[in-house]
């Protein structure tokens, strides 16, 4: 079943855009802010021509085989690095309610299903004159996509390639959204950052991150991640990729 506007009202009780079609969720959630959205108004869409992900990336979003929404929020400045920890833990509890075991938060907001990406994260802030006005959190998941004999075959995956059974998701997006506002309610607790934490599937990982090579070995509460190299220094890193090496590779 594909999602529409109609079928989406009867289960969500918030403003909310629905479009069979977008350029970016993110991007139409950017305009309604703009616009004076109220908080915790959400885009959806069934496709997107030109999904976004960090540092100019693309995001694969074929019709009615994923979720792509973006939720206009306007969290006091302090708390903005906790918006992505709200987005990956509200993912991570929906693969687990839709079956998944193996389910993990692979710094810093990607959600891994046995090993492999079934979605991941867009948090922009919008600023005017030094304040933020609000923040875009743009999240994708991969439903029923089909990656076969693409380039991302050997990184992502889709939930239903998991559980191999039909997903509904306009009960998909209901639940997402009910997660997501449990964990945004608790954002001024240590609770988000503590539960986030000990979701990450990094830590103690040895990884290779920009130039550094060493063990990841904590985040600090604004989300960055603690890496100490060979030789016992600690670098930061605030956004990146990791790549798990082997010890050969670390040697
Ligand atoms: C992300 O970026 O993981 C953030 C993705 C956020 C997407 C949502 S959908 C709703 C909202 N509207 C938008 O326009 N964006 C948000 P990043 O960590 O940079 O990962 C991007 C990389 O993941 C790409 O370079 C590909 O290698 C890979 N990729 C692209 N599409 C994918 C998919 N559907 N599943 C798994 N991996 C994918």
């Amino acid at each position: 079943m594909t999602i529409s506007q109609t079928l989406l009202e009867r289960v969500l009780s918030r403003p909310f855009k629905y479009l069979d079609q977008v350029n970016s969720t993110n991007d139409t959630a950017k305009a309604w802010l703009a616009a004076g959205a109220p908080e915790g108004a959400v885009v959806i869409a069934g496709a997107q021509t030109r999904g976004r992900g960090r540092h100019g990336r693309s995001w694969h979003t074929p019709p009615d085989a994923a979720l792509a929404l973006s939720l206009i929020l306007k969290p006091p400045e302090a708390f903005l690095p906790r918006l992505n920890m709200v987005a990956a833990l509200s993912v991570y509890d929906l693969a687990r309610k839709c079956g998944c075991k193996n389910v993990a938060i692979k710094w810093p907001n990607d959600i891994l299903v046995d090993g492999k990406k079934a979605s991941g994260v867009l948090t922009e802030t919008v600023w005017e004159g030094g304040d933020s006005v609000g923040a875009i959190v743009g999240i994708g998941v991969n439903v029923r996509i089909d990656f076969e004999g693409s380039a991302l075959s050997v990184t992502a995956i889709s939930l239903e390639d998991v559980v191999e059974r039909r997903l509904d998701r306009v009960q998909l997006t209901e639940f997402l959204l009910s997660r997501f506002d449990y964990w945004y309610r608790r954002i001024a607790t240590p609770t988000v950052f503590r539960e986030w934490r000990a979701r990450l599937v990094t830590l103690n990982q040895t990884i290779a991150i920009d130039e550094v090579k060493g063990v990841a070995f904590d985040v600090t509460a604004e989300g960055a991640l603690l890496i100490r190299d060979a030789n016992g220094r600690v670098h930061q890193a605030q956004a990146g990729d990791p790549v798990v090496m082997t010890e050969e590779r670390v040697r």
